[in-house]
């Protein structure tokens, strides 16, 4: 793995909290965790994704395969890959033996949406690849995915939201801007096999 990948996913591993916001403006933002793990058995650079509910932290209600591999220009580039069985993988991100099961045929590639990360001054900052519409279903309606991603220190945030492909009304998605986070934990970006393996 490029060096600059490693040193991204080396900041990004770890659990994240979004307490603060949550209590200051609890209307507008769940309090959410989110995990980001290595999968050490797949290819160098597969992390696994969990979003979870405070309330609820025992069961995610989002589970990601993101695969980073360095694009020939300096971009870091994600693959997104969603579970075809996430119920058997909820407790992955903290339970070794049960990440050991994920393979390859567990997953399914999100066309479309993958993303891409640039380093500047005030840390990564990432979004859709240009040029790809990341179309996704929700309460029985299409929508594009506009979406974008900083990571600074220990300073996390996102924003995903869905608009309507003809009236481009946003269907999904904060209404009060940015979900925060803070990293709590951080944990190792380290696979178990060498970079020049083909494993998947
Ligand atoms: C969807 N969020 C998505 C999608 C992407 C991302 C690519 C569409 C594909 C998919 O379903 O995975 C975001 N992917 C990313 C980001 C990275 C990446 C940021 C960089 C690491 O590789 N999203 C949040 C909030 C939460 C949220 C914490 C609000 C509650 O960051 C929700 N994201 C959210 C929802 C969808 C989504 C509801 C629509 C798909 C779904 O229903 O699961």
């Amino acid at each position: 793995m490029e060096y600059s990948t490693q040193k991204f996913l080396n900041l990004l591993c770890g659990e994240y909290s979004n307490q603060q916001q949550a209590i200051d403006n609890p209307p507008f933002f769940a309090h959410i965790f989110l995990r980001y793990k290595a999968i050490e058995h797949l290819k160098p650079g597969s992390i696994l994704l969990e979003q979870s509910y405070a309330v609820n932290p025992t069961k995610p209600y989002r589970l990601r395969m993101l695969r980073a591999e360095e694009t020939s220009t300096g971009i870091i580039k994600l693959w997104n890959h969603k579970f075809k069985h996430p119920e058997k993988f909820t407790t992955a991100t903290t339970n070794l033996s049960q990440r050991q099961k994920i393979n390859q045929n567990d997953l399914i590639p999100l066309e479309d949406c993958h993303y891409q990360l640039v380093e500047k001054t005030d840390g990564y900052h990432g979004d859709i690849e240009p040029g790809s519409c990341c179309m996704v279903r929700r309460d029985g309606k299409n929508t594009y995915l506009v979406s974008s991603f900083h990571l600074q220190g220990d300073r996390l945030s996102t924003l995903d939201r869905g608009y309507d492909p003809e009236t481009h009304e946003r269907l999904w998605g904060s209404i009060a801007g940015k979900f925060q986070f803070i990293r709590t934990n951080s944990w190792e970006a380290k696979w178990n096999q060498s970079d020049t393996s083909i494993g998947e």
